[in-house]
């Protein structure tokens, strides 16, 4: 049996030339950010995409159908969409099955992305283990996934909101690479610093993409995480932005806020708490992780064309 796949036609014509691709996950666009920001930096990431070199490929879930890129169209439908699911791996199948519109998460673009051949995926932030999750148990599905499928997904770190330390142990465990982008520092979303180090460092696309491709040479079957730190000029000093993290975590927690509610909950608070600062910057490392997921895929068409 075929999956149940549809590439855009601009997704066809890039496999056809062999143009290196990107995925791109749908989630940041209906559960990340407000509409209408959500819809137009949907469609500068992709141009930013396309100015590298590369083919984007936004993935969402519509009608029975993984989709493989959106066309214009069905991306604006999509980001003023109410009520779409967010789909993580566990719900992935069923949504398909039911015929529902779903955006994919991380682990459900890793998903997709292996199934379509894409090697490639940029994001904004990942999601993680969260803080107290010794009593709540919620750990982000993306972290397993970085574990079992090979995509190599590039991301400005992990949002404060979760428990960093907890996070880089448990990709540790489960054997995920953990590389920041030129800097030994391991990025916090909107800082560029954590203060923690990263397990591995690389300064070139090549380094990753060389790397991408001994793990699969190995048979190693999951993917790798580039924490590629915030540019200087967008990044928000760490004293401003705690108080505002800290007053949604308290909130989410008086409110009862639980399993997938709980990170566009989050996301959703800091926004409106911190008004444009916060999405400003969050644009600026998402168009910043689409430049270099677009080089990565560039080394890893051309590395793979030698071998
Ligand atoms: N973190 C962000 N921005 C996001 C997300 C996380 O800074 O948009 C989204 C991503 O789609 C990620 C998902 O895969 O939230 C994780 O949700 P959860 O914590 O419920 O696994
Ligand atoms: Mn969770």
């Amino acid at each position: 049996m075929s999956h149940p796949i549809i590439l855009s036609p601009e997704v066809t014509e890039a496999r056809a030339n062999g143009t290196p691709i990107v995925a791109l996950e749908s989630t940041i666009i209906t559960h990340g950010m407000p509409f209408p920001q959500n819809v137009e930096t949907a469609a500068r990431v992709e141009a930013e995409v396309r100015a590298h070199g590369a083919t984007p490929a936004t993935i969402a879930i519509l009608q029975h159908h993984i989709h493989i890129g959106l066309t214009e169209a069905e991306l604006s439908r999509l980001g003023k969409a109410r009520n779409v699911a967010k789909l993580s791996r566990a719900d992935l199948a069923a949504c398909l099955a039911t015929g529902g519109t779903g955006a994919t998460t991380v682990a459900a673009t890793m998903i997709c992305a292996r199934l379509a051949g894409i090697d490639t995926f940029a994001t904004g932030g990942i999601g993680g283990v969260h803080r107290g999750a010794e009593t709540s148990f919620d750990i982000s599905a993306d972290l397993p996934e970085l574990a079992e499928t090979a995509v190599t997904v590039v991301a400005a770190g992990a949002k404060a909101i979760l428990d960093l330390p907890k996070t880089l142990e448990y990709l540790e465990t489960r054997g995920v690479p953990v590389i920041a982008y030129g800097q030994d520092d391991f990025p916090a979303f909107w800082s560029r610093e954590s203060g923690l180090r990263a397990p591995l460092r690389m300064d070139t696309p090549a380094a990753i993409a060389a790397a991408h491709l001994m793990r699969i040479r190995l048979g190693l079957p999951g993917g790798q995480l580039v924490a590629n730190p915030i540019p200087p000029d967008a990044e928000i000093p760490r004293d401003e932005i705690t108080p505002h993290i800290e007053a949604a975590l308290a909130e989410a927690a008086a409110q009862g806020i639980a399993a997938k509610s709980v990170t566009p909950f989050l996301l959703q608070r800091i926004f409106e708490l911190t008004a444009g600062r916060s999405l400003a910057s969050n644009i600026a490392l998402v168009l910043n992780n689409a430049r270099l997921a677009s080089a990565i895929a560039t080394e890893i068409a051309l590395q793979r064309a030698k071998t």
